[in-house]
């Protein structure tokens, strides 16, 4: 890609400014470089999946939209997240559902399924050179029509869910070994009510025993970096579960803290007034790692396509300035059929690195003075002045350098595979 003067230009410009306030804007570059994003299958098809059971989207998730092109093959998943992959910059990951494995038109059952269904996705890893995380699918089955899985009143039922919980965090760890980059799977289930519950104990004593029967069998070597780590991720509500849900937010921090899982945070699961921003350092106090679920709800958990707001600029801010970066698995998840699904992901992705960004220029020790100080004049009058700061400046030499398109560009290259490949699959 052929080097722009301007950009460099006004990279030199910005790098001074920054430099004034005692930022060095070349380190945060490479340390930028080094935060890997996951990105999630499911936004490329609006969580549709390849098994082909016939059965639709359940669990109260809900993709809105029916923008033409969507992936309906492995293949074209892949080579989707491949066109977004090349306009992203730096290396990331690749973050799978377990009904998106290659069943050759067989029906696999959820319980059935082993690291041979995922082979085709492990090579593709390989040859991009990136990681892969997973999640079991705890919905859009027909076991899992009761809104119920690991919770539900029967046996049967429940020994379904959990051998599949096992066969996912099997199939994570050999991802997790053949790849050499440790696999997160995360733990998300449907299970809730409509209506008031009168038993709120009973769906939670049985999680909790699914949950131990699920996470006993070991899938890491004894020593050395794991092939696999466990997360679980709670919720507030969803839609068919406004009353109750099982696996709430407190229930799972509770859970990840006593059985050493890792927790995660969806910015998505909450009453739509509250943000995970004051949550991380706490969580902190008590978890070694997290699992980050970046996502925008509008109204309601809507998983809309993650945008530069306020609150993702303090997500980023929470993560840098706690030196929480080492400790954190960023992924996205959101899922918009309504706009081209590959700019989504770059779109949303792009913005989580912005958000890093502008927190890795911050000047942290000169806020921390001012407030340690109890000057909190000079902490609102510096925050506010680096509102405006030129970000963008550092940001396109950081594309430029990592040699994706700099600016609105990578929207060209979008809009031409759509014509070329996007538009013929009818
Ligand atoms: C649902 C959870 C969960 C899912 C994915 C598809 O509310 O956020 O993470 O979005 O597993
Ligand atoms: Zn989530």
């Amino acid at each position: 890609m052929a080097k722009s003067k301007n950009v460099e230009q006004a990279y030199a410009l910005a790098r001074a400014q920054y430099a004034a306030l005692g930022v060095d804007t070349d380190a945060a570059l490479k340390k930028l470089r080094t935060v890997p994003i996951s990105l999630h299958c499911w936004q490329g098809d609006d969580v549709g999946g390849f098994e082909k059971f016939g059965t639709e989207l359940g669990g109260g998730l809900a993709a809105t939209g029916n923008y033409p092109g969507k992936a309906r093959t492995p293949a074209e998943l892949r080579s989707d997240a491949e066109l977004a992959f090349s306009l992203i910059p730096g290396k990331h990951r690749f973050n799978l559902h377990a009904f998106y494995g290659e069943f050759a038109g067989k029906k696999v059952d959820r319980n059935e399924i082993g690291p041979q269904h995922f082979q085709g996705w492990i090579d593709w890893a390989k040859k991009l050179g990136i990681g892969l995380d997973f999640n079991p699918t705890f919905f859009s089955h027909p076991k899992a029509a009761s809104n119920f899985t690991l919770s539900n009143a029967d046996k049967g039922i429940r020994k379904f869910w959990i051998d599949h919980g096992i066969a996912c965090r099997k199939i994570a760890a050999a991802m997790g070994k053949a790849l050499g980059k440790t696999c997160v799977t995360n733990v998300w289930i449907p299970d809730g009510m409509k209506d008031t519950p009168v038993d709120r104990v009973g769906p939670r004593d049985r999680l909790t025993d699914s949950l131990n029967a699920m996470f006993k069998v070991q899938v890491n070597p004894a020593k050395g970096q794991p092939y696999n780590l466990d997360s679980v991720e709670g919720k507030l509500f969803g839609i068919g579960c406004e009353s109750y849900t099982v696996g709430s937010h407190e229930y799972y921090l509770g859970y990840a803290v006593k059985h050493k899982t890792l927790f995660t945070l969806d910015t998505g699961h909450y009453h739509p007034t509250e943000t995970i921003t004051d949550k991380i350092s706490s969580v902190f106090q008590f978890l070694p790692e997290i699992l980050l679920h970046v996502s925008r709800g509008v109204r309601w958990d809507s998983d809309h396509v993650v945008v530069l707001s306020n609150e993702l600029e303090e997500i980023g801010q929470e993560l840098v300035r706690g030196d929480f970066l080492n400790r954190t698995h960023i992924g996205l998840d959101y899922f918009d059929a309504s706009i081209n699904r590959v700019a989504a992901w770059v779109i949303g992705t792009r913005n989580m690195q912005k958000s890093l960004l502008k927190a890795l220029v911050e000047p942290t020790p000169t806020l921390v003075e001012a407030e340690k100080s109890g000057d909190y004049t000079s902490r609102l009058a510096l925050l506010e002045e680096c509102r405006t700061l030129p970000l963008g400046a550092l940001w396109d030499f950081f594309c430029e350098q990592q040699e994706v398109p700099v600016g609105a560009e990578w929207l060209l290259a979008v809009k031409q595979y759509e014509q070329d490949v996007l538009a013929k699959r009818k």
